[in-house]
């Protein structure tokens, strides 16, 4: 049987790489390209599988017995891996996902007190406040209106928090970054809804209160932009919304701290101020360098990170790929770049199309590894010109009392074994 050898192949990805880069740079350098490649020697069809008898057609396809996704808990910062019942929050597996969309039982999941068991038959929206109708609506008054559909990343204000203070080297990129997920969503726009109620003018403050015991409730400012982009969603990735994410309805502010997407939602309520629920007073409230605590800061800002290699990967000296996922929540990712020595050097990624407003986005890059130990970090920038932060001038801005919003550039160092670890820079 030919086959071709290990360093052999290696060489072969290398140059193909290569040749995808100079297509992607638009250079032409195919002649220089092609002295790279090795000549390859075939294998042949013995080395692929025979073909097989498997099981009949099921009524739903379940994942492949070789395929293992799951959530990791997580108590408090850094406490992972623990009883669900004492878990704040479970985490999407980055390291284990290939593209931008989150399959649905795999987008991350943060429930202040369960989740509420609500039937859609019985389920109604009430919305008041400064109105000119008090209106109730039921689930199937809901979907009969105009719906659209868009894709939007969704983040966790708490996401990156296991990073502020020191950087656990057992950690990986689901325990570091995995409160942030992508999908398609479904919904009516809250615009839309505002008008069959007539939302007064100088409405400028909207309340959503959710339907779970622990009535989780955010006062969201009507921006132009929150207004032109606000929906109340009831379906995900082309299904209902699954219960853990707010079946049958949840607001979906995109771009915004995950904590105003209030799910199970029971109510608007239109206003001239913010309410001042203790969801924005005592909790999700970012305390300053100086003591004091800042309110409503409400962008998740621009951001990205390497899911391969990471945190407790191990990669082989040769050819590798750097792939990883980039966002934010003022817009479009423009540009990410990533560094292979530490910060010193940056090369442009290849960013997989689509690129869309305010959705997670796949870049790579191709890498040929020496075998010495170095550490490798992305960063991004996106079209308002945001460019993500190196851990240090992000903690000489906010410091390290901070909780939320942890942007810092992600740094993976990778030792002489290959063993990668997440370390702070
Ligand atoms: N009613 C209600 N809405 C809620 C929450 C909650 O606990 N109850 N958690 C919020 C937080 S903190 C986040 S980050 C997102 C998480 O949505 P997900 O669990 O679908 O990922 O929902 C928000 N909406
Ligand atoms: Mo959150």
């Amino acid at each position: 049987m030919m086959t071709i050898d290990e360093k052999e192949k290696q060489a072969l990805l290398a140059a193909s790489a290569t040749l995808a880069r100079r297509k992607f740079l638009g250079v032409a350098g195919t002649v220089m390209a092609a002295a790279v490649v090795a000549p390859a020697r075939a294998g042949s069809l013995a080395d692929v599988p025979a073909r097989q008898v498997g099981p009949s057609i099921s009524v739903a396809s379940d994942r492949s017995k070789y395929v293992h996704l799951k959530r990791v808990t997580e108590a408090t910062p850094g406490k992972l891996n623990v009883d669900p019942g004492l878990a704040i929050n479970s985490k999407t597996p980055l390291d284990k996902l290939v593209g931008s969309i989150t399959p649905s039982d795999m987008h991350y999941e943060r429930s202040h007190s369960g989740s509420p068991d609500l039937d859609p038959d019985r389920h109604q929206l009430l919305i008041h406040g400064m109105t000119r109708k008090e209106l109730v609506f039921s689930m199937d008054e809901l979907r009969a209106m105009p719906c659209v559909s868009r894709l939007y990343f969704m983040e966790c204000s708490g996401n990156g928090w296991e990073n502020w203070k020191n950087a656990d080297p057992e950690l990986t990129v689901q325990d570091t970054h995995g409160l942030v997920s992508m999908h398609e969503w479904t919904g009516v726009r809250l615009a839309y809804l505002m008008e069959l109620v007539g939302a007064e003018r100088n409405s400028t403050w909207m309340l959503a209160e959710g339907g779970d015991a622990a009535g989780v409730a955010r006062s969201i400012p009507l921006t132009a932009e929150i207004l032109d982009e606000t929906l109340v969603a009831y379906a995900q990735n082309g299904e209902p919304l699954r219960p853990a994410h707010g079946f049958p309805i949840r607001l979906l502010v995109p771009g915004m701290e995950g904590n105003l997407s209030i799910k199970w939602l029971r109510r608007l309520k239109f206003g001239n101020e913010p309410f001042m629920t203790r969801w924005e007073t005592a909790r999700y409230t970012q305390l300053l360098p100086n003591g004091k605590a800042r309110q409503f800061q409400l962008y998740q800002e621009v951001n990205s990170v390497i899911t391969s290699p990471s945190g407790k990967m191990r990669i082989r000296p040769g050819y590798n790929r750097i792939s990883g996922l980039a966002w934010s929540g003022r817009g479009k990712i423009v540009n990410v770049e990533i560094s292979t020595d530490g910060g010193v050097n940056w090369r442009q990624a290849q960013i997989n199309a689509p690129v869309l407003h305010k959705a997670q986005v796949r870049f790579h890059q191709d890498w040929t590894w020496d075998g010495r130990p170095t550490r490798i970090v992305s960063r991004s920038t996106d079209d308002k010109g945001h460019v993500q932060p190196d851990r240090e001038s992000l903690i000489a801005t906010m410091g390290e009392n901070a909780l939320f919003h942890y942007n810092g550039q992600q740094t993976w160092a990778i030792d002489a074994d290959g063993r990668v670890t997440n370390v702070l820079s």
